[in-house]
């Protein structure tokens, strides 16, 4: 799926901004007619941002079930004759559009974009009612799952991952041309051979019979270096520029659909990085060369905002990473916003791109879920309809991100129960199905320290390890010395099992910034760093181990419950981004510094 981008054919209007906002705890508002118009006592609410935390309500808070943004929007007069698209980057969990009254898309998922042709429905030269409804419950049916609760107060929304439900409008609104007979998508797969690059690319367009496709590669300094005419094929770039961590080096594929005239009829421009990712044995390759990952596990998660996008966070994160000397994070747990991965791309920084696929794992859960009684899998809970959402959020994961060079890994999921049969047919169909997508990139999962390398029974299925492990925290709890001995085996364990690189995508200590002890104890500063050299040096003494990210980056929100104070404390960063006394300890070891 394309970005929407402005081009010599192509034309975007920004509708983010103040939306008129409703909640509908009721679901009335459809057979009110909110489509035509939301009621007057309607308020303002900024997009993109969660609308949880804006106003100081507990009802919005905790609001489970729809709520209503609407806007207007002056369509220019100069558009008529021209496709117009309207484009969500997300709505958290669903949503369905109207504009003008008239329903255009809707859409299951929270974390991917959806677009819908309004041009039969829009008026160019006139002002437009753009109309949405939000829905942020979570089922059994649902990516991730959860279930309401009927209480005497209401309904709650019980889920099974630790952050916070956020929903809304997370990400920009765009409404944006095409021309009638345009380009819809571009896939692109590079390779390198010695010192030459190869472009494999496949352009699909609509309404486009009789009309040629060309593209033109350029470098960063804007020559010309390779092009070609046709649907698909290969370029070859002589003396390619990779793409390396570190070094986000960056061509440019011009994309045109010509006629007979002068000028192209579409044209569409893709930033994209030649580089290659493979695994071989235990080790992790980028461009023939082992890469160890240094980084972290993030959110998206700011104080008011929410999970919504915002570009001073995000540029003001990759500087704090690159202070460190990251080189990667993984999108625990949930696709990030698209700004995100092109600023990878221009950074050079390594992304383990993962889906909203966190929670499939009821026994993590046990104390607050087990006197009910769920299994993960069965009729009633995880199920095949499930596996089907499971399935589309994969698709949708990999047509968003599939030309982003600072994608190196497909997660499709996130602590999942794997050790049950029930386990391996869920994820040995969907495992296949993102090889089938992508064949170029490794496809892993992220396991649980319930499935150890003796009772998972998925990891097989998959081109490499990635393994949460919290020794030192929740269990062998402040004892540092017994942690180091079982991390130690349970690494040697997996090593020898599949003889698979291995990523420690967690690791990490709850830590409240301030508190210290001249002992390390648990929650205190010096603990984290105690408990973060200790993981550091068993993870030397293993071959295998290709990677550390840590959980997590900064502190984040969560539900309510006895074990998170004020949310996750596991940061490196608070939530405003101050260094703990562990982002020193980082630095130093990412940095090689003394
Ligand atoms: C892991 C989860 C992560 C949690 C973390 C923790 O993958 O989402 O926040 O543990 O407990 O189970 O801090």
């Amino acid at each position: 799926m394309l970005a929407p981008r402005d081009t010599a054919t192509r034309e975007r209007k920004s509708l983010d901004g103040l939306w008129r906002f409703a909640l509908d705890a009721a679901g009335a508002g459809r057979d009110q007619g909110w489509q035509h118009g939301l009621p007057g006592g309607a308020r303002e609410m900024p997009v993109p941002a969660s609308y949880n935390d804006v106003f100081p309500e507990p009802a919005l808070h905790d609001h489970v079930g729809d709520v209503w943004y609407e806007t207007m929007v002056w369509v220019p007069a100069r558009w008529a004759g021209q496709r117009i698209v309207l484009r969500f980057g997300s709505a958290t969990h669903r949503a369905v559009v109207w504009v003008n009254g008239s329903h255009v898309t809707e859409h299951e998922g929270g974390y991917t974009p959806f677009e819908a042709d309004v041009t039969d429905v829009v008026e160019a030269g006139a002002e437009n009612r753009i109309t949405v409804v939000v829905n942020n419950v979570l089922t059994w049916r649902s990516i991730p799952p959860g279930y309401v609760e009927q209480t005497p107060d209401g309904p709650r929304q019980r889920y099974f991952h630790d952050f916070f439900n956020y929903a809304g409008l997370h990400r920009s609104v765009w409404l944006y041309t095409t021309p009638r007979a345009h380009i819809t998508d571009v896939t692109v797969v590079t390779g390198l051979a010695g010192a030459t690059g190869t472009v494999d690319y496949q352009v699909a367009t609509a309404g486009a019979d009789g009309l040629q496709v060309r593209v033109a590669l350029t470098d960063a300094d804007g020559a010309e270096v390779a092009r070609a005419a046709g649907g698909g094929g290969q370029l070859a770039v002589a003396h390619a520029h990779p793409w390396r961590p570190g070094e986000g080096y960056l061509y440019d594929l011009a994309v045109q659909l010509w006629g007979d005239g002068e000028v192209p009829v579409d044209a569409y421009s893709l930033a994209i990085g030649i580089r290659t990712v493979e695994v071989d044995g235990t080790r992790f390759l980028i461009n023939g060369e082992p890469f160890y990952f240094r980084g972290f596990g993030k959110h998206e998660d700011i104080a008011l905002r929410g999970k919504g996008h915002d570009n001073v966070f995000m540029v003001h994160d990759f500087a704090l990473m690159d202070w460190l000397g990251a080189n990667s994070f993984r999108t625990s747990h949930y696709p990030y916003a698209e700004e995100v991965l092109d600023y990878a791309d221009r950074r050079g920084i390594v992304v383990i791109d993962e889906t909203a696929a966190v929670g499939l794992n009821i026994s993590l859960n046990s104390g607050s879920f087990g006197g009910q009684g769920f299994k993960t899998f069965s009729e009633d809970t995880v199920n095949d309809a499930t596996r089907e959402v499971h399935r589309q959020v994969i698709r949708e994961l990999v047509a968003r991100d599939k030309n982003h060079p600072c994608v190196v890994i497909w997660s499709i999921a996130n602590e999942p129960e794997s050790d049950t049969p029930e386990s391996r047919a869920y994820f040995e169909p969907l495992a296949a199905e993102t090889r089938g997508l992508d064949p170029s990139r490794p496809v892993g999962f992220v396991n649980v320290m319930l499935a150890p390398a003796d009772k998972d029974v998925v990891a097989d299925l998959f081109d490499i390890v990635m393994l949460n492990r919290y020794y030192g925290w929740y269990v062998d709890t402040g004892d540092l010395p017994a942690a180091e001995r079982a991390l130690e085996a349970e690494l040697i364990a997996w090593a020898g099992k599949l003889g698979k690189p291995i990523i420690m995508t967690e690791y990490g200590a709850d830590t409240i910034a301030g508190l210290h002890s001249v002992t390390p104890v648990p929650w205190t500063e010096e603990y984290q760093v105690e408990l973060l050299a200790m993981s550091h040096r068993v993870f030397d003494r293993v071959d295998a181990v290709v990677g550390e990210q840590v959980w997590n980056f900064a502190d984040f929100a969560t539900g309510s419950g006895v074990m998170r104070v004020d949310g996750n404390k596991k940061g490196v960063f608070t939530r405003d981004r101050r260094p703990k006394a562990s982002a020193y300890l980082l630095r130093r070891r990412w940095r090689g510094l003394p």
